[in-house]
């Protein structure tokens, strides 16, 4: 049977790179794209787009009938920041999107699904270096909560219904296509972006927060390998650590500074140095290297010098 995908909150941030990863290696006909809004992105200028709202059972399954869908990458979710300013709305987009994605695998209507979790799973009471798979949970973001309690149904689904549901915790996404929107770790995007167009950025986590972050590559392979993996080698349905460098903005800034050498930057805490404080600042990822053979390929010295050589180009 063919593999049918459809990507739910296709025009985020990895959502935008995943739809172009998985069009190259399935097809373009074979990956259906959507989103509550249809982005600018010259990705989704071919290709079938549907606009669809997460929160929508209906429309979800209306449209996997429609194009026989058989794997979903469950992609929409208000991210930390965001969601701390909406608690409800985050909690139903969060949350329901993925009991009707899991509902729909249940019913065999698909057949297999990918949902994103987060480090935001953890909590001041975890451990914060080398945050191990299991350990102390106690997320103090509404995000985070979400993220915790929709890995707990998904080792539910699978264990109960045999629903065939594959997740990782992602750590902050750096990327130069597609902007990230609403989370802690953007920072470490915007940075980039203020360096090349202002030599200069106001930093809203202190210099000292150190955070577990991934160049957007490693991310979308992490997702596509543990989505072909044997499913007898996923032996952890809640989701996965995976991890691939960690640093603060002092050391971003400083790393920076040996490609731009005349780069500033200031300080200014706000909310987010919170919502940061309570994440991991490094994790261990040795069960994912275990189980399904993940490494990663990009430390920071390489997420930088790709950063700035690709926006330099982009941005002129
Ligand atoms: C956020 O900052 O909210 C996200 C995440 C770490 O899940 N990037």
């Amino acid at each position: 049977m063919t593999t049918k995908i459809l990507i739910i909150g296709a025009c985020g941030q990895i959502g935008t790179e995943l739809t172009a990863a998985l069009r190259t290696m399935y097809g373009i006909a074979n990956v259906v794209a959507s989103d509550i809004r249809k982005s600018e992105s010259n990705v989704f200028s071919e290709g079938i787009f549907e606009v669809l709202d997460a929160r929508d059972k209906e429309a979800i399954a209306a449209c996997v009938d429609k194009h026989t869908i058989t794997d979903v990458y469950l992609m929409a979710a208000l991210l930390s920041a965001t969601a701390e300013k909406n608690p409800e709305l985050a909690w139903d987009l969060n949350m329901n999107s993925l009991l009707h994605v899991l509902n729909l695998a249940k019913d065999q209507r698909i057949k297999k699904v990918f949902w994103p979790s987060s480090i935001a799973v953890f909590g001041h009471n975890s451990p914060k270096k080398n945050t191990p798979q299991h350990t102390i949970m106690e997320p103090s973001t509404v995000y985070g909560i979400s993220k915790l309690s929709g890995e707990r149904w998904c080792e539910y689904y699978h264990k109960n219904y045999g629903v065939d549901v594959r997740s990782i915790r992602y750590p902050g996404i750096i990327s130069w296509k597609a902007n990230p929107g609403g989370g802690t770790t953007d920072y470490a995007v915007e940075i980039f972006h203020e360096a090349i167009k202002h030599g200069t950025y106001t930093c809203f986590l202190n210099e000292d927060t150190s955070l577990p972050m991934m160049f957007m590559d490693d991310a979308v392979r992490a997702t596509i390998d543990i989505m072909n993996a044997e499913a007898s080698n996923v032996k952890v349905r809640s989701s996965y650590n995976i991890a691939a460098t960690s640093f603060t903005p002092k050391e971003l800034t400083i790393a920076i500074q040996e490609l731009l050498p005349d780069f500033t930057i200031r300080y200014e805490p706000d909310f987010r140095q919170e919502i940061a404080d309570s994440w991991p600042e490094s994790i261990d990822d040795t069960t994912a290297t275990n189980d399904w053979n993940w490494s990663s390929q990009f430390d920071m010295k390489a997420i930088v010098s790709e950063m700035i050589t690709n926006l330099k180009k982009v941005l002129g």
